[in-house]
């Protein structure tokens, strides 16, 4: 989780330094739905992201080098610096793409769920998306789809309250959006999304029901994005008590001050980590300032079946 936030923190900082182009929507404060989630799969299971997608990049194995290089725009990214911030993948970890289509990642994991069932592979196929996702179509196809031919899906929801400035009582009729799972013949389950431990629980629970043949589960986890939708959202949609109440149920907070009031690290181990994740991201920033901007003349490179990374273009 520390190195989801301080990778955030980064970007936002480098953002601002023209190192990094265009637009990135920072997940601090949900790094517990992300990491939790990613961290109850197997190497083997799959997951689609969104346009939020840095920490479930990170959850399931992302290098922050190459991924700082693609926000970059550079030819050392991930994906040549075509992608960006929105479109990371990397298929050798089971990362079919962050989406920047909102409930775009859904059918997309429905589909390798249905490949995995076809071929009797006991593998799982989990999508991240957004409260607001839950009200397009494509959420709701996919949900029909795998509920009806049990497929071995997690829908992995992180209700932040808000679909850009939209808050979600004004866009859904029902706060639990978990409720809409029993629609499609699977259970629903809500959790703290700002305790990490209780959605890997949630997680590894719906993983192993989707492992046994038994079909989807639907986790909803509850948290709250403390930045703008995008970076540089002026964020007038929104109050300052309600910023504080979440700002103080920060799930990296949280977990820190479990992991010392249980005795199982002392400050100074966690200060290392921290301190180790910082070098991390010094080394992930020089390696994007290094690397070359992809030639013009290779804008069409890839298009056609050439490989990187395991990712066919
Ligand atoms: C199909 C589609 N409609 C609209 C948009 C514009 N858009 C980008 S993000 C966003 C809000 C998404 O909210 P949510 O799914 O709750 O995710 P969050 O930003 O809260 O993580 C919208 C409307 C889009 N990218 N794709």
């Amino acid at each position: 989780m520390t190195l989801v936030r301080e990778f955030e923190l980064r970007a936002i900082e480098e953002r601002r330094n023209g190192l990094i182009p265009g637009f990135i929507h920072p997940c601090v404060g949900q790094e517990a739905t992300a990491v939790g989630a990613c961290l109850a799969l197997a190497p083997a299971d799959v997951i689609t992201s969104t346009h939020r997608g840095h920490g479930h990049l990170i959850g399931k194995g992302g290098d922050p080098r190459y991924m700082m290089a693609e926000l970059a725009g550079r030819s050392t990214g991930y994906c040549l610096g075509r992608g960006g911030s929105l479109h990371i993948a990397d298929f050798d970890l089971g990362i079919l793409g962050a989406n920047g289509i909102v409930a775009g990642g859904i059918p997309i994991a429905v589909g390798a769920g249905l490949a995995f069932h076809l071929r009797g592979e006991k593998r799982v196929a989990l999508a991240f998306f957004g409260d607001g996702a839950v009200n397009q179509g494509a959420f709701h196809e996919a949900a029909n789809m795998a509920g009806l031919w049990k497929l071995p899906v997690i829908f992995m929801c992180e209700n932040n309250l808000y679909g850009e400035g939209t808050p979600q009582h004004k866009q859904a009729p029902i706060a639990d959006l978990a409720a809409r799972a029993a629609g499609y013949g699977f259970p629903g389950i809500i959790v703290d999304g700002n305790d990490v431990l209780a959605v890997y629980e949630a997680v590894r629970m719906a993983a192993e029901r989707a492992r046994a043949g038994l079909g989807p589960t639907f986790v909803e986890g509850k948290t709250y994005r403390q930045r703008g939708h995008y970076e540089g959202d002026p964020m007038v949609y929104r109050t300052q008590e309600e910023m504080e109440y979440w700002k103080a149920r920060d799930p990296v907070v949280l977990f820190r001050r479990r992991l010392l009031e249980a005795g199982i690290f002392d400050e100074q181990t966690l200060d290392k980590v921290h301190q180790d994740v910082l070098r991390q991201l010094d080394e992930a920033v020089e390696f994007a300032k290094s690397a070359p901007i992809p030639k013009a003349e290779e804008a069409l490179l890839g298009v056609y079946g050439d490989t990187h990374n395991g990712l066919v273009f």
